[in-house]
């Protein structure tokens, strides 16, 4: 299928959305967005530098008084529409996330667009469930606790689920009241612009929703530093997480971060082998291992590591890799040839630490992978302090630990700097939730792994980050509590005259 096809997509949106307008940049100049598959050109993206998000910002600002005044079953009303309108164009969407990320086309069908259809929806009927509290305070008075909305929001995503995680931040952002510059990667701008075109389509006001495609030590530098931003949503590296912070300082804005992870994945003596084994690939191969959550730690019981290897590594080299846009494809290229060549570079640091490469290591052979970031599902033993064992990766490999007791497995899952998604597989009940409790991570998984749903809270510990997405937690990251005080009692003495 040749991918500059017509009828591929209907429409690529190349432009900033400033204010209800679709506009160029104020530098006028472009970012070109490859195809990870083969390097070809897809589009050239306007690219927005600090004056165009001080433009968004002030539009955001402009929009705010009336979108936190519309009634929040309204705003809800919104969010529902775009959840349909987002499954009627799933297709379309689908394919665009494909040629932008190099999903397998499987996965955009089935995961992602599904996925962020379900997030705006979840949000659109959450938008008028945020209840207040009435609190017993003293005698004569009644306090109640409203949660406000905190004004103009900024979002940065990155590239590894653009379109998933768009919804994650807009979702409640909007529902909450709140106005949002969202920046996307430079890499995948694709499907952030056009779920910007189907928000106008469904009739968001004009400056709700601020779309600004640039550089991060640009664009998003200007974000996090912006004196009238009041919270920003970071999803990125861990190193950049802290560049956010730093520059939030200028007026102490709210920070959300959803940073790296190195995500233990536990096999005890008494797991039910073949569904691990399933699971444990799902963990870390899905999206080429481009997840924060994967599970890139494979800690297996030594008693039946030789069983795990022998089905785990048979089963990785299984794995259909191939042009995305292909339906039978189960493994698409990495997002961008930087990235590919960040995680072959931890190939030759695992050899340097006396890894063992069991199976995978490098670019996979033939015509058809020539042109793509593809690299082999790579599976590597190595020694619980490794570097490739402590630091994120961020790509189809995994480091295979072994351990003889539960202690030394629990000492290994908690061993690093990361406390994001966290996996465990056993039959024993009691031992599952004595883990589950003691594992240093945000989330826990047992007999599954990488679960996630717009219901249940989503974020890390350590570097990692802080603050949740989804759920009610996310609704109250997007807002700020008011206590009101009445005094409802007309013989309560003024204070000074008791
Ligand atoms: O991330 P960056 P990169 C991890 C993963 C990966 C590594 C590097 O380990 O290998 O990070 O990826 C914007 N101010 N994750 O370099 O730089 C940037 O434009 C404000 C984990 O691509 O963090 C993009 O929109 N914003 C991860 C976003 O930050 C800035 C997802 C992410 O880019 C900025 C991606 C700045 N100074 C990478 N500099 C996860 N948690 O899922 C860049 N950006």
């Amino acid at each position: 299928m040749a991918l500059d096809d017509p009828h591929i997509l209907k429409n690529i949106q190349t432009k900033l959305l400033i204010g209800g307008e679709w506009v160029d940049g104020v530098e006028g100049t472009t970012i070109a967005v490859e195809n990870p598959y083969d390097g070809s050109k897809i589009a050239d993206v306007a690219e927005a530098t600090a004056a165009d998000v001080d433009r968004a910002v002030e539009a955001a600002e402009k929009a705010f008084p009336a979108w936190r005044a519309l009634a929040a079953h309204e705003r809800g009303r919104l969010l529902l529409k775009l959840a349909d309108r987002i499954e009627d164009e799933a297709a379309e969407l689908a394919r665009l996330e494909a040629i932008d990320t190099g999903h397998p086309i499987r996965d955009c069908l089935a995961l992602d667009v599904p996925r962020t259809a379900l997030c705006f929806r979840y949000f659109g009927g959450m938008a008028d469930k945020l209840e207040g509290s009435v609190i017993p305070v003293d005698a004569g008075f009644l306090n109640y606790v409203e949660r406000e909305p905190i004004g103009v929001v900024g979002a940065i995503v990155p590239w590894n689920f653009p379109l998933m995680f768009t919804s994650w931040k807009m979702g409640p952002a909007l529902a909450a009241g709140n106005t949002v510059v969202i920046k996307p990667s430079e890499i995948t701008p694709l499907s952030t612009l056009r779920i910007g075109e189907l928000m106008m389509e469904v009739g968001f006001p004009a400056g709700v929703v601020n779309i600004v495609t640039g550089y991060g030590n640009t664009a998003g530098q200007r974000i996090a530093e912006h004196p009238r931003i009041g919270k920003v949503a970071f999803t990125g590296s861990t190193a950049t997480g802290r560049r956010v912070v730093e520059a939030s300082a200028s007026n102490l804005k709210k920070v959300q971060l959803e940073l790296g992870g190195k995500g233990p994945n536990i096999l005890f003596e008494d797991a039910n082998i073949p569904a691990a084994v399933g699971g444990s690939a799902f963990a870390i191969f899905h999206n080429q291992g481009q997840a924060c959550i994967a599970g890139s730690r494979l800690i297996v019981h030594e008693s039946i590591a030789d069983e795990v290897l022998e089905r785990f590594t048979a089963l990785a080299k299984s794995i259909r890799l191939g042009d995305p846009l292909d339906p039978e494809t189960e493994m698409g290229p990495l997002t961008s040839r930087l990235h590919q060549q960040r995680v072959l570079s931890f190939v030759e640091v695992a050899k340097g630490e006396g890894g063992q490469i069991m199976t995978g290591g490098k670019t996979p052979d033939g015509e058809a992978f020539a042109k793509g970031c593809f690299i082999e599902p790579t599976i590597v033993r190595a020694k619980p302090g490794d570097r490739v064992a402590q630091e994120e990766v961020f790509g189809p490999f995994v480091t295979v630990l072994t351990f003889k007791t539960e202690e030394e497995a629990l000492a290994i899952a908690n061993g690093t700097d990361y406390g994001l998604g966290a996996g465990l597989w056993t039959q024993n009940l009691t031992r599952a939730h004595r883990f589950a409790k003691q594992l240093r991570a945000g989330m826990v998984w047992i007999n599954s792994y990488k679960r996630v749903h717009p219901a249940s809270p989503f974020g890390g510990v350590g570097q990692s980050g802080y603050g949740r997405e989804m759920g009610f937690e996310a609704m109250r990251e997007y807002t700020q509590s008011k206590s009101v005080w009445i005094n409802v009692d007309a013989q309560t003495p003024p204070f000074y005259r008791r």
